[in-house]
């Protein structure tokens, strides 16, 4: 409705004075938001730049976003371990300048636009690329509100964040030390994995090397031996390690769907806390056959890049956790929206959180981790000092919890020549590749 509209009935002379007031009232209304934002007028974007640093042998990619407010900028998480360079130059070459003199404030807008600025999508790289800049405006409004950004998202659920740690060894000897490790060092939810992914060191006829079949390098992980060692493995850590630890485990898509069916009903017995990856994201389709067959908690999302993978299986009930890493998502925005959605189905977060994610990457997966309801639990490594000395005001990790830095933004911090130090490795960091008895390509 107009405001002449609400005025009908008042002489010309009335109808002016009150018109004036109101633009007085809306004048003063804009002066007083602008000055409750640290500094005053509209925040321009000024530059968007990328920071490459490996200080724990990971390809890191950290975005800067530089306003107009001097001294003011936001960071943002951008890293894709094996593809590090074309995130680079999607950063570069595109988001830099597409965001200048666009307003800082306008996250959604902004994104929005950029996202569909490729005009395809959904892929990794410009995800990576959209993220570092989504967290860095993230960050950036932080800052400006003076507040962490789980405050901006409405505030706690919980002191802090729960976070499972990473238990291993190539026998069960080594694993169970390590579980014991890990829980004695405060960790209550703890992975297992006997010789990492596939327990490639029980295979031994890998045919296809005798006949110079693919390279040398390539691995070999035959399914029947990790199939008979993954339930032993439960079983010996439970004898040992007791029934209340919470043990997770990640079979990271390396046997067949039918295969994922009859290994995760012989699991039940163990109560895993979750199974992470046991279908490949093309073997989607077979999750309410897996939903069907077995009560085993079943996490999902790592390699998620796009709606159309984790809208069914959330919306379907057909997943427990929720496992997207959130650069991969796009960011900040798109993840808070994965949350959301997530809660009305009652499937639990479980944001990727290894070494190949940078720390402002992990103190944006436990600022959301904080707010939302929907909490599961969080993927946590230790950072090492040359990643503290690179970055400061780090997540950190305490007896099992995370707590992050209580600063403005997500409160972490890089020093841009400190980062130099720690230069890309050499190598293209390939995911090698993994090959059955025969030959057959296996995913990763
Ligand atoms: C996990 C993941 C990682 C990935 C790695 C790929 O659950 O933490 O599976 O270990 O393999 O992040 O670069
Ligand atoms: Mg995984």
């Amino acid at each position: 409705m107009k405001r002449r509209d609400c005025l009908k009935g008042l002489s010309a002379g009335a109808m002016a004075g009150a018109l004036a007031w109101f633009d007085q009232r809306s004048a003063q209304a804009a002066e007083t938001s602008a000055k409750a934002t640290r500094g005053s007028g509209p925040l321009k974007i000024t530059r968007v730049k990328v920071i490459a640093t490996a200080p724990q042998r990971s390809r890191l990619l950290v975005v800067k976003v530089e306003t107009s407010e001097p001294g003011l900028y936001g960071l943002g998480c951008a890293t894709f371990n094996q593809r590090p360079q074309p995130v680079i130059a999607a950063i570069d070459q595109y988001l830099d300048p597409f965001c200048r003199g666009r307003d800082a404030d306008d996250i959604e807008d902004i994104w929005q636009n950029a996202y569909t600025s490729s005009y395809w999508r959904n892929g990794p790289v410009l995800n990576c690329a959209l993220s570092g800049l989504d967290m860095a405006l993230w960050d950036i409004k932080g800052k400006r509100a003076n507040m962490p950004v789980y405050q901006l998202l409405g505030g706690k659920c919980r002191f802090a964040v729960a976070a499972y740690g990473h238990a291993g060894g190539r026998v069960l000897t080594e694993v169970e030390a390590s579980v014991k490790g890990l829980m004695a060092s405060g960790f209550r939810h703890i992975r297992i994995q006997m010789g990492g992914y596939g327990s490639p060191q029980l295979s031994s006829e890998a045919d296809f090397k005798a006949a110079g079949f693919g390279l040398p390098k390539d691995t070999h992980m035959d399914s029947l031996p990790y199939l008979k060692a993954v339930p032993k493995m439960f079983e010996h850590i439970r004898n040992t390690c007791g029934e209340t630890v919470e043990l997770l485990h990640d079979v990271h898509e390396r046997i067949t769907p039918i295969e994922a069916v009859s290994l995760l009903k012989e699991l039940e017995r163990y109560r895993p806390f979750f199974i992470e990856d046991p279908l490949a994201p093309e073997d989607n389709g077979y999750f309410p056959m897996l939903r069907q067959h077995t009560a085993v908690p079943i996490a999902m999302g790592e390699l998620f890049n796009s709606p159309h993978e984790w809208v069914p299986l959330i919306t379907g009930r057909l997943i427990d956790f929720i496992r997207v890493h959130l650069s991969q998502t796009g960011g900040f925005s798109p993840a808070r929206k994965i949350a959301t959605l997530a809660e009305w189905f009652n499937v639990r977060s479980a944001w990727h959180g290894p070494g190949d994610l940078s720390p402002v990457g992990h103190a944006a997966n436990a600022h959301l981790d904080l707010a939302i309801r929907n909490f599961g639990i969080q993927e946590s490594i230790l950072f090492n000092d040359a990643t503290l000395e690179v970055f400061s005001g780090c997540p950190q990790l305490r007896n099992g919890y995370i707590h992050v830095n209580e600063a403005p933004g997500f409160g972490v911090d890089i020093d841009e020549e400190k980062a130099k130090k720690y230069p890309f490795p050499d190598d293209p960091a390939y995911w090698q590749p993994v090959r059955r008895r025969d030959g057959t390509a296996v995913r990763p």
